[in-house]
Formats: C-alpha cells, structure tokens, sequence
C-alpha cells in the first residue's frame, strides 16, 4: 500500500481490505508515549494531549465483533447474520443470472408497528429492502429474513439506475488504460501513464440518446510529486464507459492546449510544509474525566438528558435519526417530535458548460451513497475525546456484509456557551446575576465524496432544539487551464470560476443538501402554518404609521407548502398538532428555522434542475407516503426527473391535520477564492428544528449552574 496504490486505493474509496487494514494498524499502535499526557487533577484519569498534527492517527476504539450481534428494535439495521441469510436468497432468486447488489438494508415496518412496540415486545417480522440489477434490469425487492419469501415491485416506471457500487467504481477505473487511443494522448500530454489516476463521476442525464446503458465518465489526473492529484487534472479528457461492461465507448479530447497544473503548493499534508509546526502554546481539549452523560442502549437507542432516539448508519442516507423524543420536565412523558430524519439527497451541479464539465450535477446520495462514503472518523480528531462510535453494517455487490467501523460519533459538545442568562442591571436594586452553560448532544458523520468532505451534525439541545449542521471542508475540484495570471484572460471572458494558482480555476457551483424531516408532534396528524408576517398600517390611529402583524395560513394542500424564502416578506414556518393545546391555548408544534438558504439559478427545464427538483423550493410539506423518502428519486443515477418531490407535492394531497412530512433544502453558492486551494477551511451552515409553545415555559430552568470545584482541571503529567 505504498505511494500510487494507496492513492489509488484512497479513491476507490474504501475497499473492504483497506478498511481492515487500517483496524489491524490501529489495535497494534503503540502505547501512548507518556510525556505527551496530561493528567486531570481531580481524579487519576488520563488525558491524553497527542493531536494527529504531531504524530500518528490516534488508536481507535476498540469495536466488538458483530458478527454475533441481534437486533433488539424494529428499525435496528440489518445485522451480519440476516444479511447473510438475505443474500442466500437473493442468490438462489437470480438463479444463473449475473447480478449485482446495489443496496441491502432494513425495510423498515409499517409506521403503526414500530408505534405500538415496546420494549420486551417481540419484533415484528424482519424483513429487507433490496436493490439489486440482473439482465440489465432494476429489481427492487422485499426479502422476509424468516421465511425467505420474496416480493417483487414494478419499478418499469421509473428511470434511471441504482447507486454505482464500490466494486462498479473499482472495475471501470483502469478502463481508460486499456484504451491504445487514450494512452497515446496522455503521452502526447507529457504525462506517464504509470502517474495516471482516473475518477469515475456520474454523467447526469442529457436527452434519450444516453438512455440504456449506465454510463460513466471518468476524468484523468496526474499523481506525480502531489498526494493532492485533485489540483493536476489532465484538462479536457473525458473518458466515456459503459459502467456493465467496463468497454470505453468515447473518448473526448477537448483540453491539448492546457497544461498540466503544477504539483508545487498542491499538497497539504504537514509532512509536506517546510515553514515548521505552528501550534498554539496550550493544548485544549474538553474534560469528561468520569465520561460523557449519555448511554447508547442497545446498540442503537442513543438516550442524553431529556432526548432519546433511535440512530442507525444508512448507506445512501448517511445517518438515520428515527423516533426522537423529548421528554417534558413539566410531566416527565417522553413526547414525539420527529419520527425520522435524514439527509434524502445533494445536488452539486458546476456552472461551466463546456464539454468537459457540463454534465458535472452530482447527486451524491442517490447516485454514490451518502453513507457508502463516510469512512472510519478519526477520534480526538474528527470527534472530541469521549465521543461513542458506532458502526455500520454495509453489504458489497454480492450481497455480503462488511463493517465499516468508526462511521459515527456522539459526542456531548460544551464550548463556553450559554443556555441562557440574565444579569440584573443595578438600577433595579436587585442582585441576580443567573446564568447556565449550554451543553448538547451531537451525533456525527463525514462522508467524503472523492474530492470534498461534508460533515453532518445532528445537534440535540435540553431546550428542545435539534440543530442540523453541515460542515463543507476538503477539495475543489478544479479545472486545468493556459492562464496563470488574471492579466491574460480577455475582459468579456467568462472562465466559469476563479483563477486558484497557475493554471488552476476553481469553478462556480452549489451544494445542496435536503433534509426528510418526517415530524410527528406529539402524534401523526399535523398542520403545517405559514406564520407570515406582514406590514400593517395603523391608518392615523396612532402615532405610529407602520408595525408588523402575524398573519397564519394553514396550508390545506400540498401545493400551498411549496415555500420559497423571501427576505423582505417573511414568514415562520411551523408544525403544529392542532389537536393538541398548551394551557393557554396555543396549539403545540415545532418550527423549522432555515439558514444556509440558497436558491438554484438554472432554469426549471434544464436536466439537472428537472432531476434534482426538490432544490426549486428551500421547503416542502408532503403527505407520509413510506415510499417517498428519496427526493431526488428511488434511482437517481442517470434518472429523468419523474420520480421527484416535485411530481409527489404536483399531486396536492391534503396535509392539514395529516401524517406529513417536512423537507428541507439547505443550499451553499461556491465561488471558489484562493484560500480554498489546495485545501478548503471548513463552511458551515444548518437549520433548526425549535420548539414553538411545545413546551409550558422554558424547559431548562432547572438547569443546575456550574460551581468551579465541581469541574475537572487538568494539568501536565509530568510536572504532576
Ligand atoms: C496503456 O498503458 C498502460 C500503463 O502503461 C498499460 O498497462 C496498458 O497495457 C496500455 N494499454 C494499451 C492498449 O496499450
Ligand atoms: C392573511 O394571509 C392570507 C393569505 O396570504 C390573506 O388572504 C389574508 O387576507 C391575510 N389576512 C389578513 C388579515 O391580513
Ligand atoms: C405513494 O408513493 C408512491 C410513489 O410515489 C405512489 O406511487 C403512490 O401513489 C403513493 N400513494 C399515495 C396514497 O399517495
Ligand atoms: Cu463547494
């Protein structure tokens, strides 16, 4: 696993192999080095200071041995033993025919079922969902794990093709080297073909003449003296590949006049700065010497403060939060506020129209599997000390389960915040000065799509708030180009982005990311109330001309929950149960409070914008239907743009008093600056799930103050 290999490896992104590979390095690294420690003073706990910037990956946690693990819940994902027990089925179900598994997880049971279990109960019937393709077909299939049984669902109406799997991605990319044809001009490029790395991206859908085949186009870059061959694109080549067969079907060769990118400054490792560590005097890090306030029961049921929910890795979905529920300090009932949430698609479309890079629309849930790339986190690192991981239970093409160790952390997060304060000022007389610090509860996950790196943050907060944060960090991918000075790009040219160094543009485009929010407060049947707020005149009824007004409007039908955001004629957007009153009154609900809000400039008909639809509204309120959970479609890969949330929400179902579900589109403009090469600092943006007269009154009141002999103070070992 030297040099090219493991760079070749790394963006096949995570073989089965290497993934063992790194646990077997991890439970065999050495003993921290005892110098490098720091003691807690109030008890003799270890802390340790090491940080990955100064040494090797921190050993990770140990993760048990599945492959005797049982589900105790009814959304508890599929484990090895059933896995095993689905794909003998699948096997004896294709009979002779080759086929390819390109998702195997837990159907999920009906929603009344999972309602009514308890704890105890015994499970109702296991069953799975599976995807898989055979004689150039879709199948989508129900599997009993029990029985054996199999049901078979049409899916002829839909277009499109399943997720391309690691092994598809694995076959087709030395696909262009077997081309004579593509060898040549990469020579003729000054390239050697041993340097060579070629990255599998999905072509979008363009018209009826790509219908048929799965196809793939790969981009070719050069690896030589960079770890960052990102930054070296072999410009203009794009090899076109039947993704079945592997067979190259065209190779286009746009880019002879571009240069090959320097390697110097691309890479950005530390090993590779020569300017010395910078590192700030004092380590920090939080203390938690008696551990973290949270339990993980059963695998999967995640239980801190007054929350309690179900977790499970997904591979398309990334995470799945299923039955959060909060628990009410005036009672001490446990209360529903979201069934289930997750991320149901991204949309990254680039704004460059020119042959190499037009199709470049990635949806990368549906089309690579969200979940299928987050890898192993690194503690201390990616997640503070204390954090829990957790691991995923994923199967390859051939049905055979894998685990992915280390694909989420919880963590609780305390960063010097406040839950909230007051200080009485001294004109009242009165000495009150209240304050309490504000700790939550993250659950966390990193996907890393070949180039870039999006960190999800499920945030839970004792005040009811479930804050969703995305975090955008790692590489942009970059276009190859003759300019190395702004000084030679002609005044009404448009380069599609910015110049990032010599010969490199950072190309304009979006990040979108939409959010299945399935709330259920305090019970299915819920509204959904635009809270406009508008300009009222007072008509010379006061000295005042103007004020705002608070306007509600229950949306009766789907259409009417098509939300566009508007800056100066605002609304809040709630859920509510109307069959459920406050004391006073109100009727109890949650309100989504959007950030990160970013509309999709392409025109409605334009491919792209057609397949990845749900991005023409930042929100959308659709009735619970269990098989529409994907918002940009069950198949996304090449997929037509008929199976979307737009065609679903077209339909204007009634939603008010109904079992609905909200949708969410966080969205990020990118117009590449320097400071994004060779690396991107890390943009965050999210949005917030609040709770809106849901409670009596504030619900942490009884939160107690910290006292500071209470708190852990850590000092260096080694004058300890
Ligand atoms: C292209 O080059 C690679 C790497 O040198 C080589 O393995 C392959 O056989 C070549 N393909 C053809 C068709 O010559
Ligand atoms: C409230 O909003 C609705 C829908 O926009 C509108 O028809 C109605 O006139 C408004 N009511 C008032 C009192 O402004
Ligand atoms: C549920 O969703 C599927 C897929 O969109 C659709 O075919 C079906 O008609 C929907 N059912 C209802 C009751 O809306
Ligand atoms: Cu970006």
């Amino acid at each position: 696993m030297e040099g090219k290999n493991f760079l070749r490896c790394l963006f096949f992104i995570c073989s089965v192999v290497l993934l063992l590979l790194f646990t077997a390095f991890n439970l065999t690294s050495p003993p921290s080095d005892k110098s490098e420690l720091l003691e807690c003073a109030t008890n003799s706990a270890w802390c340790t200071a090491k940080n990955r910037i100064l040494r090797h990956p921190n050993p990770a946690p140990l993760r048990h041995d599945h492959t005797a693990d049982v589900p105790h819940h009814p959304l508890d994902p599929l484990t090895i033993q059933e896995m095993n027990k689905v794909q003998k089925v699948i096997k004896s179900f294709f009979g002779k025919s080759v086929y390819s598994v390109h998702s195997l997880v837990l159907e999920d049971p009906e929603k009344q079922v999972v309602l009514k279990w308890q704890k105890g109960d015994p499970l109702p019937p296991r069953k799975a969902s599976v995807i898989a393709r055979a004689s150039a077909k879709n199948y989508l299939l129900t599997v009993d794990v029990e029985s054996g049984e199999v049901v078979e669902h049409d899916t002829s109406h839909i277009s499109g093709f399943p997720l391309v799997t690691l092994e598809d991605m694995q076959n087709v990319i030395f696909a262009p080297l077997s081309n004579a044809h593509f060898n040549r001009t990469i020579l003729e490029r000054g390239v050697d073909l041993n340097d060579v790395a070629c990255l599998p991206f999905s072509p979008g859908w363009f018209g009826k003449a790509e219908d048929g085949r799965r196809l793939v186009k790969l981009e070719c870059f050069t690896m030589k003296d960079t770890a960052n061959f990102y930054m070296r694109p072999i410009e203009g080549i794009i090899v076109i590949t039947d993704l079945d067969t592997s067979e190259v079907i065209e190779i286009i060769d746009k880019g002879k006049h571009i240069p090959i990118p320097k390697a110097a400054g691309t890479d950005y490792r530390l090993s590779a700065e020569n300017g010395g560590v910078i590192k700030l005097p004092n380590p920090i890090s939080m203390e938690q010497p008696n551990g973290p306030n949270f339990v993980v029961e059963d695998e999967h049921l995640v239980k801190w403060a007054n929350w309690e929910f179900h977790l499970k890795p997904d591979p398309r979905a990334g995470v799945m939060i299923s039955r959060a529920r909060v628990r009410d300090p005036e009672t001490g009932d446990l209360r529903n506020v979201m069934y289930q949430g997750f991320s149901s698609e991204l949309f990254v479309p680039y704004m460059d129209p020119e042959e190499a890079w037009y199709f470049k629309t990635y949806m990368d849930a549906g089309e690579y599997g969200f979940g299928l790339q987050a890898l192993s986190l690194d503690p201390l690192n990616d997640c503070p000390r204390n954090a829990k991981f957790m691991d995923a239970i994923f199967a390859a093409s051939d049905g055979t389960p894998y685990v992915r160790s280390n694909m989420v952390c919880i963590f609780e997060r305390y960063a010097g915040d406040a839950a909230w304060r007051h200080t009485e000022s001294p004109i009242t007389g009165k000495l009150i000065l209240e304050a309490r610090p504000k700790v939550s509860l993250v659950v966390r996950m990193v996907a890393s799509l070949a180039n870039y790196d999006y960190i999800v943050d499920w945030e839970f907060h004792a005040d009811g708030l479930i804050h969703v944060k995305v975090s955008l960090t790692g590489i942009v991918i970059v276009k190859g180009t003759s300019y190395v000075n702004m000084n030679q790009v002609k005044e009404n040219e448009d380069i599609y982005g910015t110049l990032l160094a010599d010969n490199i543009i950072g190309v304009v485009h979006d990040h979108y990311i939409n959010f299945y929010l399935d709330m259920d407060i305090d019970g299915l049947d819920n509204s959904f109330v635009n809270v406009h707020l508008q300009r009222e005149y007072t008509h010379g009824t006061s000295p005042r001309k103007s004020y705002m007004k608070v306007n509600k409007t229950v949306a009766k039908t789907e259409k009417e929950a098509q939300i566009k955001l508007k800056l100066y004629d605002p609304s809040e957007f709630h859920v509510i149960n109307p069959n459920k009153k406050t004391k006073v009154g109100n009727p109890v609900g949650y309100k989504v409070v959007p950030a990160g809000t970013a509309a999709s400039l392409l025109d409605p008909e334009d491919p792209p914008q057609k397949r990845s639809a749900f991005t023409n509204n930042q929100i959308w309120v659709t009735r619970y239907n269990k098989s529409e959970k994907w918002s940009g479609g069950l198949f996304a890969y090449q997929s037509h743009g008929e199976d979307t949330i737009q065609v679903w929400s077209d339909r204007d179902r009634p939603i008010e008093n109904k079992d609905i579900v909200l949708w969410y589109t966080l969205g990020f403009h990118h117009v590449p600056c320097q400071e994004d090469f060779p690396i991107m600092p890390t943009v965050s943006s999210g949005f917030d799930l609040k709770p809106v007269n849901f409670f009596e009154r504030n619900p942490v009141l009884r939160i107690a103050p910290y006292v500071e002999n209470e708190l852990p103070v850590c000092k260096a070992a080694a004058s300890a």
